[in-house]
């Protein structure tokens, strides 16, 4: 196996899915509360009032990643804990979590890694245009400041945003996530513009006010085109077709979009052809703004769909095998998805990397013996591991891997319908159970892969 030994194993969370409330707490309102007290729009009438109750429980939940030998927590912080109206007066008690939070963290040799925003818009800020106002260059940019004031005497590592082609895709182009609005594709353009800017000034704002040296990143995401064979015209076609500009319905599944403006300092040639009459403004003084030094780039990583070469055109949709394994949330198991997008990205973008997301939604449930049997998830992380591993073989400088997610909880839209923790939570009762894929990865990471070789 190719991981060194400074190699990071890791787990990400995020704070609306895991939090909850807590009694006077001082948390302002945000858009995933409005949006879930809207008839439908959560499974089951699902809320994230307690979700995993981590505000109270985080010793517990930190003691369970150090029984695991979890070296890294990426995790985000609600902006709205921390400045309840989204800018202006700070709340102290959320400062005052977020400082135990990662005291406990160090105390039991976690490294945080903090994600400013992990789609927890507060609603104040929505109610003044939210994404769509270019303030929200300086709103994100106070943020940031906040949080660098306060956290990075002992956190070096941050990422700015996570997901935007989910908050700007499902949030406002197709409404399924929060706030569940349909904008007309003109402004989903304006506003994915000025999320671009909003990254690079908190981008700017976090190395401004750091207490010491930190280092900067990024996490989209994106289904990865993969070749259908090692071909060279197929592995190409793949490579097109992962950089593409899809159409407009569903313009933000894009990776280049979202990451040749902030990397490489400008928007993707086709996307500009394609998408021009529906483009803002954008001067160079925007782009300047964007194009913010990272030093690393985050990959949140699930699936991919295979591509060839196209008879007629520069790539062809090649069908899934009949019976493919799929995820409880219906999601296909395509393993080397993860080395094609790695791949792929750093032949682009030349930038370390890691991967920020990767797990599976599994059909858990307590056997009578007690424990959780998750050997779908540990097949799942098995197969992409060893594709990581491939990556990194060939010299791709993949600095860690953050499996999603430690603890079942608020899975969005879906509620608490679907577990993708490597530990069991019991919604009643509050109760964790260790998965046996918590106890694999644990073994993972003391033998820092070599159990991964298959005998
Ligand atoms: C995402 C989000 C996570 C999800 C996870 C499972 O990638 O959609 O970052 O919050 O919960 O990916 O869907």
């Amino acid at each position: 196996m190719a991981f060194g030994k400074e190699f990071v194993w890791g787990v990400a969370a995020s704070a609306y899915q895991i939090e909850g409330r807590a009694e006077n707490d001082g948390k302002g309102e945000e858009i995933w509360d409005i949006f879930g007290k809207q008839p439908g729009k959560i499974k089951e009438g699902h809320t994230a009032e307690v979700a995993c109750d981590h505000i109270h429980r985080y010793k517990e939940d930190i003691a369970l990643m150090k029984q695991l030998g979890i070296r890294a927590y990426r995790f985000s912080m609600d902006w709205s804990r921390i400045l309840p109206n989204g800018i202006g007066k700070v709340n102290e008690q959320g400062i005052a979590f977020y400082n135990d939070l990662i005291d406990c963290m160090l105390e039991n040799e976690v490294e945080p890694y903090i994600t400013l925003y992990h789609w927890e818009l507060p609603y104040a800020l929505y109610q003044k245009g939210g994404w769509l106002n270019p303030e929200c260059i300086d709103w994100f940019g106070e943020y940031a400041k906040v949080v660098a004031t306060y956290f990075s005497d002992r956190v070096t590592k941050f990422f700015t945003l996570n997901e935007p082609q989910c908050f700007v895709g499902l949030g406002c182009l197709t409404g399924e996530h929060a706030p569940g609005i349909k904008l007309p594709l003109r402004d989903t353009f304006e506003m994915a513009h000025n999320v671009l800017r909003a990254n690079g000034n908190a981008t700017r704002m976090l190395r401004e006010y750091a207490k010491q040296p930190i280092e900067v990143g990024y996490a989209p995401t994106c289904g990865v085109a993969y070749p259908a064979s090692s071909k060279p015209e197929d592995i190409e076609a793949a490579r097109q077709c992962y950089f593409s500009c899809p159409d407009f319905e569903r313009w933000t599944w894009n990776v280049s979009w979202w990451s040749d403006p902030v990397i490489l300092g400008e928007y993707p040639e086709d996307g500009l052809r394609k998408y021009h009459a529906y483009l803002p403004k954008i001067t160079k003084e925007d782009m300047k703004l964007i194009q913010q030094p990272l030093d690393f780039l985050g990959q949140n990583i699930y699936n991919g769909y295979q591509v060839k070469a196209g008879e007629n055109s520069p790539w062809e949709f090649v069908n899934r095998k009949v019976g493919l394994s799929k995820t409880a949330t219906n999601w296909p198991v395509t393993p080397e998805c993860i080395y094609w997008g790695m791949k792929f990205q750093n032949d682009r973008y030349h930038i370390p990397m890691y991967v920020t997301e990767n797990g599976i939604s599994c059909h858990d449930t307590v056997s009578l013996d007690g424990e959780v049997h998750d050997p779908n998830r540990i097949d799942f992380l098995h197969r992409y591991l060893l594709q990581v591993d491939r990556a990194i073989q060939e010299g791709i400088d993949i600095r860690g891997y953050f499996e999603w997610t430690l603890l079942d909880n608020f899975e969005w839209n879906c509620g608490y319908t679907e577990r993708f923790g490597m530990v069991y939570v019991d919604f009643e009762t509050q109760q964790r159970i260790i998965k046996d894929s918590g106890y694999w990865y644990k073994d993972v990471i003391n033998s820092n892969g070599a159990n991964l070789i298959i005998k």
